[in-house]
């Protein structure tokens, strides 16, 4: 291999250079001719040598195709959230609460900064040269996007040198966006060409870095903003002031709306000029983030729940708009409950179309009383969904109000109002209540228990604002809705399946449990000849579902659409029990020790492994798959308490003090006997002594004993 002539090398720094005074300094000193002409040049000395050609060539912006998906790349320092605040009140108490932390009367500087509604990514420079580049993910896995961030003019592959040296490695942390006039473009090209239209620039920025092929990033108007850093090795850096300055210094684009201000007032008057001068900056934002400034004392606050305690969003209120509705809909969801839907004339509302908008339930359907041909008032605020905030009556004419069906609008079976009860036990000796349960199992395990002869049960229907569907599996809503859940992205994942294949091979009969999709690749030739399966959709439908067969615990679990398990109990239930096996055989009072599980919620886990149906449809799925031991670093991110100190005194009922011990612990609490500056609380329960005291003098923060119970369920609120 021959040395790089220096001519070529200086063309390379040449065009760096140009790089950077056009799309950093927005202020480029030669014309886009000559420029053309320098990367002719560049191209031409790379024909003919191409041994000489780096990764950080300006010609290698769009690399190769990768195979088929992307790699996952695990953060080396987690990409934490951002804590919000919606209004003055929030943003004082957020203030305080950091004052209160770090002892009163300490003047706090806050670097402020625009909400870029963008896509967050980290980039990790070695020695000043970009390595990869990884989407947020879900804070922990990323994916690897490298060659896609590549693309983007404004990152720099290689850093500018500087005054301040480069560190051995750095994970740069930043938004990556479209600008407004860009996304005007890119929709009018898309509309000639008659190519999907993007709902907003934050959809389009996300969509692009996710493409499979480098050379569609690249021709879309991706650009960037660095906004902090990850792990950062061989520097120091004092405060995010100096991080900015020397992004700055090396050549990384930073938004130049950012400043710092030295207390609470400014920041809220920053908020206040931001959002005022909103429609005319050229990018989308949905509000400022407020940052403490000196990194020691953000290292001091720390986090708590996956956001950082130094670090706020003020969010722009939600935008609210007008449009007419329609039609009202009673859709069945996978558990079989109607909720009442509203379809609207389609509007846009903070930059996505709306023409759906959910009414919860019967009480807000009468709150609300929406009839078809009346007017509404929408909003939505960031990802939330769409919320009905009013109704215009129309003024003539207006049609009836909604009644909820009879009958299931999709299989006609009866509507069960009332479904949720109450079971009472009675003492029929004295015609007494004894106990109220919310499950009846437990009621029974009571009288069982008690071995009296004169307790009886009562059975009563609660009053709830939802109606179900009593189909069950043979409502064709319900079924559908069940295995679109078992394939989605949180649970199984099986990107192949989705809803029109599903729905066809669940009509077709070849999808009659979640074990058939396991044993499709038996019925291949059956499948090619479907209308619209050739054999590479086929093929590639059974490597997607061969991929999803290694899942993780917590997956699994919420897969099975377990009636109220969602993601964070099916992550409890997988921590604590550590397999699936242990999670079917747990009892009532193993279920009501996990946090967040209370008797309603563990009944139905119960009742649901008890189900004859789910135990051989759970039998016969498990041998297809491959479950992996849960991740502690994966299911770490959802523990309540860690990184919190915490000590307990007195008497503590009706758990023992070593069940909320270790119910703490297992939420990743470090629970101590002694009392010290760094206990974070007290749990304190009767008779509590000297610790009290000692406590109250430190000013940790008490638990007194009526407040256990919320507080194991969400600590945040004692914060
Ligand atoms: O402009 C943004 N979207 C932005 C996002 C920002 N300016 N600063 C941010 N800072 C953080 C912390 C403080 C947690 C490091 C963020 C984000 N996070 C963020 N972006 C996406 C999730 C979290």
């Amino acid at each position: 291999m021959s040395k790089p002539s220096k001519k070529y090398i200086s063309i390379q720094k040449t065009i760096r250079s140009y790089d950077y005074e056009y799309y950093i300094l927005d202020d480029p000193s030669i014309s886009d001719h000559e420029y053309d002409e320098l990367f002719r040049e560049l191209k031409q000395i790379e024909s003919e040598h191409p041994d000489w050609i780096t990764p950080e060539s300006p010609s290698q912006r769009v690399g190769i195709k990768p195979e088929n998906d992307f790699d996952t790349f695990k953060h080396f320092q987690p990409m934490l959230s951002l804590a919000n605040a919606f209004n003055e009140d929030d943003l004082n108490n957020f203030h305080d609460r950091i004052l209160k932390n770090l002892g009163a009367d300490k003047q706090i500087d806050y670097f402020c900064e625009p909400k870029m509604d963008g896509a967050a990514v980290s980039l990790i420079y070695e020695e000043g040269i970009l390595v990869r580049g990884v989407t947020r993910g879900d804070g922990n896995l990323g994916e690897d996007i490298t060659s896609n961030i590549r693309t983007i003019r404004s990152i720099p592959l290689i850093l500018k040198e500087s005054k301040s040296p480069f560190p051995t490695m750095i994970e740069v942390r930043g938004e990556v966006f479209i600008s407004k006039p860009d996304f005007e473009t890119l929709n009018l090209s898309a509309e000639k060409n008659g190519e999907k239209i993007f709902a907003n620039p934050r959809n389009a920025a996300a969509g692009s870095l996710r493409q499979l092929d480098p050379a569609i990033t690249s021709s879309r108007p991706l650009a960037f903003f660095a906004h902090g850093i990850g792990l950062c090795q061989g520097k120091k850096f004092i405060d995010l002031q100096e991080i900015f300055s020397v992004f700055v210094s090396w050549g990384l684009p930073v938004n130049n709306l950012n400043k710092l201000s030295s207390s609470i007032d400014e920041c809220l008057n920053y908020f206040k000029d931001v959002e005022s001068s909103r429609d005319s900056i050229p990018f989308e934002i949905d509000g400022v983030v407020f940052k403490v400034n000196e990194l020691s004392l953000q290292k001091q606050l720390g986090e708590i729940a996956r956001s950082p305690r130094w670090a706020i969003a003020h969010k722009f209120p939600a935008e609210e708009v007008h449009t007419e509705i329609e039609k009202i809909e009673f859709q069945v969801g996978r558990t079989g409950i109607l909720t009442p839907v509203a379809k609207l004339k389609t509007v846009n509302v903070g930059g996505v179309n709306v023409s759906n908008c959910t009414l919860h339930n019967l009480d807000e359907l009468r709150r609300l009383d929406p009839r078809v041909g009346d007017g509404a008032v929408i909003k939505r605020a960031g990802d939330v969904i769409p919320k009905m905030v009013k109704v215009i009556p129309k003024k003539n004419n207006r049609a009836d109000a909604v009644e909820p069906p009879k009958k299931c609008p999709s299989c006609q079976s009866a509507i069960a109002h009332n479904y949720q009860s109450e079971w009472t036990i009675f003492d029929t000796s004295k015609s007494m209540p004894v106990k109220k349960f919310s499950s009846s199992y437990e009621a029974q395990k009571f009288v069982e228990s008690n071995h009296s002869e004169n307790l009886s049960v009562l059975e009563e229907h609660l009053d709830t604002p939802f109606i179900k569907c009593t189909g069950k599996n043979s409502c064709p809503e319900i079924f559908q809705g069940k295995f679109t859940h078992f394939v989605s992205r949180k649970a199984m994942d099986i990107d192949g399946l989705g809803q029109e294949i599903l729905f066809t091979l669940i009509n077709k009969k070849f999808i009659k449990d979640f074990a058939d999709i396991y044993s499709l690749s038996e019925h291949r030739a059956e499948l090619e000849k479907l209308e619209r399966f050739g054999e590479k959709s086929v093929d590639n439908l059974i490597k997607s579902i061969d991929k999803s067969s290694s899942v993780e615990l917590y997956k699994l679990v919420f897969s099975l659409g377990i009636e109220e398990v969602g993601e964070t109990t099916a992550r409890n239930l997988a921590n604590i029990f550590g397999s699936i096996e242990a999670i079917q055989k747990s009892s009532f009072e193993d279920l009501i020790a996990v946090p967040d599980i209370g008797p309603r919620v563990a009944a139905k886990i119960v009742d649901h492994f008890a189900d004859t149906e789910n135990i051989v449809s759970l039998k016969a799925l498990l041998p297809y798959l491959n479950i992996a031991n849960p991740d502690i670093s994966a299911s770490e991110k959802d523990m309540k308490f860690l990184g919190l100190q915490i000590a307990i005194t007195g008497k503590i009922s009706p758990m023992s003090r070593e069940e909320v011990k270790n119910l703490l612990m297992s939420e990743g609490a470090k629970v101590t006997s002694s009392i010290s500056k760094k206990t974070n609380f007290l749990i304190a329960g009767e008779n509590a002594g000297s610790k009290l005291e000692k406590a109250k003098s430190l000013g940790v923060r008490i638990i007194e004993a009526a407040d256990i119970k919320s507080f194991i369920n969400d600590p945040k609120k004692f914060l």
